[in-house]
């Protein structure tokens, strides 16, 4: 079990987990304030910037005006461009992204692997790195049947890519999939100069762990990641998975009454107190767009003052309707 986390005594030699929040911001001004070490806009609608803290996510998101999700840290902020991949640092944190056009790199396995391996060289380049969380967007994520589809051709080619990257252990992650241009492929991750604690899902088997049905290469990836001074907890993607398998299939409330059993037993595997609040920046995938007000009911009634962004998003599992990820500080 993790120490000092109910009671937080955090040790001023660790590193204070960056603020993440979503707000209704001028891309701009959210760039200028001090500490910004990265900004996120979610579809199509959203602006542009070539500062290389912006990255413009290829999913679309059910609120109008769509906010920004804007990373903070408590130090100057240094970013910079290195071939297709763009970052920050700042205060001990990397922020780095990757977008890769599939059409020139020979599908979703090789394009994996090349994020994975360039993410991989560009991080281990700057000394002693512990990649926390990673985010995966790409397109048309259930195309293909069985061992053919996209997900399974991704999994691949990241297990290909990330060599012994994570060799100390798998980063939290999400992997979801984009309805925009469908050779896109967006990975961006979030690293510190010192480690987290990564923190497994009693109610379901490790993801590395999957057996073969799920694909010839499981996902790697932690349930979830506590930050180096165990003041916040890095969410993975979570569904309605219970051992290895999908819940209710097709049954959308199901699914989200699971995921949130799922994402409270996280939270006590973590040692962390139970429930979500208004600091606990989340995120909803949500495969159909006729599904986005029942999902909104539920997080006003179950979750209520969690701030929550509803994405248009494809589930790796076709069967799945809906996955949560995000943020809790302690
Ligand atoms: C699951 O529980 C749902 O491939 O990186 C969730 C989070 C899922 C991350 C990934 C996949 C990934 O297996 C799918």
């Amino acid at each position: 079990m993790i120490q000092g986390c109910e009671n937080p005594q955090i040790d001023p030699l660790l590193r204070r987990a960056p603020r993440i929040s979503y707000r209704l911001a001028d891309a701009t001004v959210a760039l200028k304030e001090p500490g910004t070490l990265a900004l996120f806009g979610f579809g199509a609608g959203s602006p542009g910037s070539d500062d290389p803290r912006y990255l413009r996510v290829a999913l679309e998101c059910f609120d109008a005006p769509a906010p920004l999700e804007i990373w903070q840290v408590d130090a100057p902020v240094i970013h910079g461009t290195d071939g297709a991949l763009h970052w920050s640092a700042g205060g001990g944190w990397l922020f780095a992204a990757i977008e890769l056009d599939e059409s020139r790199l020979g599908g979703p396995s090789a394009t994996a692997q090349l994020a994975y391996e360039q993410l991989h060289r560009f991080v281990a380049a700057r000394g002693a790195q512990h990649v926390l969380r990673v985010w995966n967007y790409l397109g048309a994520i259930n195309h293909g049947e069985g061992d053919a589809e996209r997900y399974k051709h991704f999994c691949d080619g990241r297990a290909a890519g990330m060599g012994d990257f994570f060799a100390e252990g798998f980063p939290a992650a999400t992997a979801i999939g984009h309805r925009g241009d469908p050779h896109r492929l967006q990975v961006y991750l979030l690293a510190c100069d010192q480690s987290g604690t990564w923190v497994e899902n009693p109610r379901q088997v490790s993801a590395w762990r999957y057996p073969r049905q799920y694909g010839r290469t499981p996902p790697s990836f932690a349930r979830a990641m506590l930050l180096p001074a165990q003041d916040a907890l890095a969410i993975s993607g979570t569904a309605a998975v219970v051992g290895h398998a999908s819940a209710h299939h097709d049954d959308l409330d199901a699914q989200l009454d699971e995921t949130l059993t799922n994402l409270e037993a996280l939270l006590a595997s973590a040692d962390m107190t139970a429930g979500f609040d208004t600091h606990s920046t989340l995120k909803a995938y949500v495969r159909h767009a006729a599904d986005a007000p029942r999902v909104r009911e539920f997080f006003r009634q179950r979750l209520p003052g969690v701030p929550v962004l509803l994405l248009h998003g494809d589930i790796c599992r076709s069967e799945l309707l809906v996955e949560i990820d995000g943020w809790r500080y302690a």
